[in-house]
């Protein structure tokens, strides 16, 4: 093993966004761009970290194009920046709640999580990459803002000459007397096992057998050998309740996001009237995400949030109840009003996986979630997708009512905190700069003014002081906040490669059940006309209707 100091230039936009460094795969492409990335990485650890010298690094993918030729790279320079073990999923793959579980599991010093997550992918689709720390969870802005500083002054990167792993192989390939060492590990029995260790199998394989129809989409994405391993293997259920269960490097040419614009065939599934099963769920490209479906009836991310936290004493991990809970700032307060009831707390953190890691460090909190289709316990760093499925499984088995019929009880308790989030993707930069200056220029003149039924309380931009490490966080999305409790919220996406991404959250509170069958879009609909007024949105981007509404 022989190790070369590769003399490169920096690169100027390798600044991570909200889940690590996403770009086109043409991008990624170039010459030296993911190893100025990768080294910068590295050489962040060693400044701010003791890396010991047995350090074990953990790497897979959601197994996207140009994922195996990044693995090879970043095993090589592992190799040659004082790793001893890298640890690798078969296939270069791995869902990132298992590669969270499998850093957690086996004590790995940290990971690179390679995913561009529900973005497309292919030859012109993402790539996207990531550093994950020792607890299992995405690295914290200390860490990401240094590897960005490291790659507008990169010079050099380290690369041993080894030769290609092979990655479908099970197994270690030893090199230099034991010096480093590659293993290739199948992961899907790591993260079954820990599944079977949260939930009861035993009641949700009844379920299944009783004649309760589900199926479950993987969206040629990570998920599918897993669904198997789960669904098929461990809970008896037939191969044709999974679909889209095969991976494919470009996602069948799909966009593996699971909402109700991208999981078209599972939605016409669920929504066949008298026809449709009694529960559907999709997971993502790298299998953190999930959505959750009933008889013609879909949960939102922030309810399904609430519902897990209010019932969480029937799945057997958390039979002892919740510590705490913790929700992203644009994801609803049904969750905070469980939270009340039950006398725990309730976090608001910004957007990202990366702030809730130091909470659960610290004990704060059992579960969190975000709008986005992602959930997840202290069981791991990372959202999970499939966790999720599982959660709601085994609350349905143990209540044995429907999903709508869960949500109707529920929202009778709490009241209904109706939701929406519309999206315009892809509009040009300046434009999507342009309404959020729009919109904070009117932050002195929005409170007291009255819109329709509304009146503006307050406004602001958000930020999150860390309870835990104290480090802020600012600007993390414009919230304007009515006198009942009503809220808007614009945010930039940090994950979109192409152009601005602005996302409006539209929330109100709406404890009468008489309206509780009403659709989110009619019951917002008024919310929706103010955010376009305040915003000056169409007149703005041109756009007349979001990309996708969720
Ligand atoms: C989006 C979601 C955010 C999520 C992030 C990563 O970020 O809104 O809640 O944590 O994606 O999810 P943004 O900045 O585009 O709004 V994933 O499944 O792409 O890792
Ligand atoms: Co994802």
């Amino acid at each position: 093993m022989h190790n070369q100091i590769i003399n490169t230039q920096p690169f100027n936009d390798q600044k991570p966004g909200t889940s690590g460094l996403r770009k086109k795969v043409k991008v990624f492409q170039q010459a030296h761009y993911l190893e100025n990335f990768v080294q910068s990485i590295f050489d962040t650890l060693h400044e701010q970290e003791t890396v010991p010298a047995d350090a074990t690094l953990t790497v897979g993918g959601d197994g996207r194009y140009h994922n195996r030729q990044a693995i090879q790279t970043i095993i090589q320079m592992a190799a040659a920046n004082g790793f001893a073990r890298v640890i690798v999923g078969q296939a270069g793959i791995l869902s990132t709640p298992a590669a969270s579980h499998i850093i957690r599991k086996y004590k790995t010093f940290g990971g690179l999580v390679l995913s561009a997550s529900h973005n497309q992918g292919g030859v012109n689709g993402d790539f996207g990459i990531k550093y994950n720390i020792s607890n299992g969870g995405p690295a914290p802005e200390k860490i990401t803002d240094s590897i960005f500083e490291k790659s507008r002054v990169i010079a050099g990167y380290k690369i041993a000459n080894l030769p290609e792993i092979d990655v479908d192989r099970l197994g270690e390939t030893v090199f230099d007397d034991g010096k480093f060492t590659v293993k290739v590990i199948d992961a899907v029995l790591d993260y079954a096992d820990l599944m079977e260790s949260l939930f009861d199998f035993s009641v949700i394989k009844k379920l299944l057998a009783s004649g309760f129809k589900m199926q479950f989409d993987g969206m040629h994405a990570v998920t599918g050998p897993y669904a198997q391993e789960i669904f098929v293997n461990r809970l008896g259920t037939s191969a044709a309740s999974l679909m889209n269960c095969v991976p494919s490097e470009d996602f069948a040419g799909g966009h593996p996001d699971p909402n109700l614009t991208y999981a078209e065939d599972l939605v016409k599934i669920m929504f066949a009237g008298d026809k449709a099963l009694d529960f559907g769920a999709a997971s993502d490209g790298d299998g953190d995400r999930n959505m959750i479906l009933g008889k013609n009836f879909f949960v939102t991310p922030s309810d399904s949030l609430a519902v897990l936290a209010a019932n969480a004493t029937l799945v057997p991990a958390y039979k002892n109840g919740i510590a705490g809970v913790a929700r992203s700032m644009p994801t609803s307060g049904a969750v905070d009003r469980v939270a009340a009831k039950l006398n725990i707390p309730c976090y608001e953190t910004p957007t990202g996986w990366k702030f809730f890691g130091n909470l659960m460090d610290a004990g704060k909190v059992t579960l969190c979630g975000e709008e986005s289709f992602g959930t997840s316990s202290n069981h791991v760093r990372e959202k999970d997708g499939l966790w999720a499925v599982l959660f709601w499984l085994n609350i349905i088995a143990v209540k044995n009512i429907s999903v709508e019929a869960i949500l109707m009880a529920h929202w009778a308790e709490f009241g209904r905190n109706v939701y929406s989030r519309h999206d315009y993707e892809a509009i040009p930069t300046e434009a999507a700069n342009g309404v959020i200056a729009h919109i904070k220029s009117q932050f002195n003149s929005l409170p007291n003014q009255v819109f329709g039924s509304y009146k503006v309380k307050t406004c602001d931009d958000f930020s999150y002081h860390d309870p835990i490490d104290g480090s802020i966080s600012n600007n993390q999305g414009i919230r304007i906040l009515f006198d009942d409790g009503s809220r808007i919220v614009f945010r930039l996406s940090g994950t979109g490669t192409e152009g601005a991404t602005l996302r409006i959250y539209l929330e109100a509170f709406d404890p009468d059940v008489k309206n509780h069958h009403l659709d989110a879009q009619v019951a917002l609909a008024e919310m929706i006309k103010i955010a376009l007024q305040i915003s000056q949105l169409v007149e703005r981007t041109g756009r007349v209707a979001p990309t996708v509404i969720t």
